[in-house]
């Protein structure tokens, strides 16, 4: 279905393209531009990077990914901005801040959602994770095409103060969550104080005391350097958002449907091979992070953290109960 309707919005360039009338390498050269909040060689920017040499050898050379790492072209709030007029083409973002956008989305939002990693993965890569990628696309005023999605681990809490063991340790710290009210009633729940910030202002925050801590996987608190100013990280497990990649809805429809095909394909190739250089990432972080100073601990009883975040799910999960019932029911 999908398909008709691109051809249709692409016209004459997606007939002669799919009738093979005009030679892909004859089409004008482009190239797409990408971009994350990370920087070069993290797992998401890497897995990008590779789609585009793939898009450049199947072409030869005529479709080529431009990637902007490091939060070059602004914070996740303004990539998906840019996206959305057609200012850059690929943007790879956190489903946190999609919520607001497509409420289904935030099913994958709420606090302990996933049993583990492997339940994660069998989510997106089956029919649910296929059908919130197709709602996406679908959003009438959302203006992204959902292309894939990417493993992004497990959320823990740090802090410049002290390890978080119960729940009675977050008390009094202000912890900064993403630009979304379903974080930052998480962490209130939890007994802490939630504060809504882009990721690109972090670093400063908690450099100058804004913010006590923050919460996010490895792979971010060392690309983000946060360990420098919150030593000590626990692995309170609280949430496990999937990333998501999008492309701009607007530049999208200018393609013709054999590159739509073509990027789709690869990027769900993408989608598999992500996974690979996220574990390895995971653990590089880790090895760097305790180098670098950081005090992790584990967090023996996490029941407690489930049950004070009840309050969230009651808010949040009730219209979202059918697709809550199909997750969970996926073993
Ligand atoms: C990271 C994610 C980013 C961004 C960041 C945040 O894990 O990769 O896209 O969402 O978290 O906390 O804002």
């Amino acid at each position: 279905m999908k398909r008709r309707k691109f051809l249709a919005l692409a016209g004459t360039t997606a007939a002669l393209a799919t009738t093979g009338m005009r030679p892909a390498a004859a089409q004008a050269k482009m190239v797409i531009k990408a971009t994350d909040v990370h920087p070069l060689g993290y797992p998401t920017v890497e897995a990008v990077v590779r789609m585009g040499k793939k898009l450049e050898a199947a072409t030869n050379g005529r479709l080529s990914i431009q990637m902007f790492p490091s939060m070059q072209l602004g914070g996740e709030k303004e990539m998906i901005e840019q996206a959305q007029v057609g200012a850059l083409q690929i943007a790879r973002i956190s489903v946190g801040p999609m919520g607001p956008l497509v409420p289904e989305m935030n099913v994958f939002n709420l606090p302990f959602i996933f049993r583990d990693n492997a339940h994660m993965e069998k989510v997106i890569d089956g029919e649910i994770g296929q059908e919130l990628l197709k709602k996406l696309s679908d959003h009438p005023t959302a203006g992204l095409i959902g292309l894939c999605w990417m493993n992004a681990g497990t959320r823990n809490v740090y802090n410049s103060k002290h390890p978080i063991t119960s729940v009675a340790d977050l008390k009094g710290l202000k912890i900064r969550m993403m630009g979304n009210p379903v974080f930052v009633d998480t962490m209130n729940s939890l007994g802490g104080n939630g504060v809504a910030m882009g990721f690109d202002q972090l670093i400063n925050a908690l450099q100058t005391g804004v913010v006590d801590g923050a919460e996010n996987n490895e792979p971010s608190y060392d690309s983000g350097q946060h360990y420098r100013y919150a030593k000590y990280y626990s692995m309170t497990g609280h949430l496990m958002i999937p990333e998501i990649l999008v492309y701009s809805k607007k530049s999208w429809q200018t393609l013709s449907a054999a590159d739509q095909q073509l990027i789709a394909k690869v990027s769900k190739e993408a989608q598999l091979e992500q996974r690979k250089l996220w574990y390895d990432g995971e653990k590089e972080a880790m090895k760097k992070m305790i180098a670098a100073g950081a005090i992790v601990n584990e967090v023996k009883d996490k029941t407690q953290f489930q049950a004070a975040v009840k309050p969230v799910w009651d808010k949040y999960g009730a219209p979202l109960k059918p697709l809550i019932d199909r997750i969970q029911a996926v073993k």
